[in-house]
């Protein structure tokens, strides 16, 4: 097994090579910055059941509660700031500008407030509301002023919900084509704070090794279904392992 001083310089080599570099980033990228990850033993599912907040059916049944849990998360991420592990990745961006994507599953926008500008955002975005009338369905940023337990569209009247993917859901089209592109043509992906069991996201994955056989960095706190793909592991918080590639470089 290598050290993890060996799977920097590696990661650091694998970079310096690279003409195109794709991330994939979950909850665990955020994780040092205070916000919780989802299935860790004290993460989000711990006290919610998927079911109740994030499905479709769930906010149908009781739209008060998928409120309180999305309102109570956008108070709290207002409150915290992009970490180490953000910045490194922005800084990653600012040296190859057009050929540094960063493909989130999360939806705090911490990566854009840290400076990446070429972010997308695979399962939407806590901080945009979108109006559930067909006839309206219009998607709103209204950043993390207060909405209400049951906020309702300034246009039409209509129900709102967060403009998040829930299960069952599609993710967004477009969104999702770029991020099958930028996936399938980078040399180097890093997965970061993901514990891959989310699909469609977690198939970024094998489509970077299918497409232009991308080289692999998986930058965790622990092994996951993602590892048996990376070629390069990175076991530690990433806010301390993704500094410490980009002063490698
Ligand atoms: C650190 C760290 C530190 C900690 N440093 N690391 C194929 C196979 C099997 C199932 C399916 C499939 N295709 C579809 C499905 C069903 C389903 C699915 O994937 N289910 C699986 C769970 C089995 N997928 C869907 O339903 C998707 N939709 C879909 O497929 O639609 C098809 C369709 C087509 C046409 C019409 C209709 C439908 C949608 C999935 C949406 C997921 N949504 C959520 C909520 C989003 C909004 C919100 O945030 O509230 O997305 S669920 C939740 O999980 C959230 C996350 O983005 C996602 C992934 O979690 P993530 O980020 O990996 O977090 P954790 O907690 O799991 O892991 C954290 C990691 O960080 C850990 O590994 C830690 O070790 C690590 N960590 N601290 C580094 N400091």
């Amino acid at each position: 097994m290598n050290t993890l001083e060996t799977e920097l310089e590696r990661a650091a080599a694998a970079l310096r090579k690279a003409s195109r570099v794709a991330v994939l980033s979950g909850a665990g990228a955020s994780a040092e910055s205070g916000v919780p990850t989802f299935r860790a033993s004290d993460g989000l599912w711990e006290d919610h059941r998927i079911e109740d907040v994030a499905t479709p059916t769930g906010f149908r049944r009781d739209p008060l509660l998928v409120w309180r849990f999305y309102n109570l998360r956008r108070e709290a991420v207002a409150k915290v700031h992009p970490n180490a592990g953000h910045l490194a990745l922005a800084e990653f961006e600012r040296r190859m500008p057009g050929r540094f994507t960063v493909i989130t599953q999360n939806i705090d926008g911490l990566h854009q407030r840290a400076g990446s500008l070429n972010v997308l955002e695979l399962h939407g975005s806590l901080a945009r509301t979108r109006c559930t009338s067909e006839r309206c369905d219009t998607v709103e940023d209204r950043g993390f002023e207060p909405l209400g337990e049951r906020p309702l569209c300034p246009h039409c009247g209509g129900f709102l919900r967060p403009d998040v993917v829930w299960f069952h859901e599609p993710l967004p089209p477009v969104v999702w084509r770029k991020a099958e592109k930028e996936a399938g043509e980078c040399d180097v992906l890093i997965v970061v704070g993901t514990s891959a069991v989310v699909y469609p996201a977690a198939s970024i994955i094998p489509i970077a090794r299918e497409g232009n056989n991308a080289v692999v960095i998986e930058c965790n706190l622990t092994r996951t279904d993602a590892s048996g793909h990376a070629d390069i592991g990175l076991y530690g918080p990433s806010g301390q392992t993704l500094p410490r590639i980009l002063s490698l470089l």
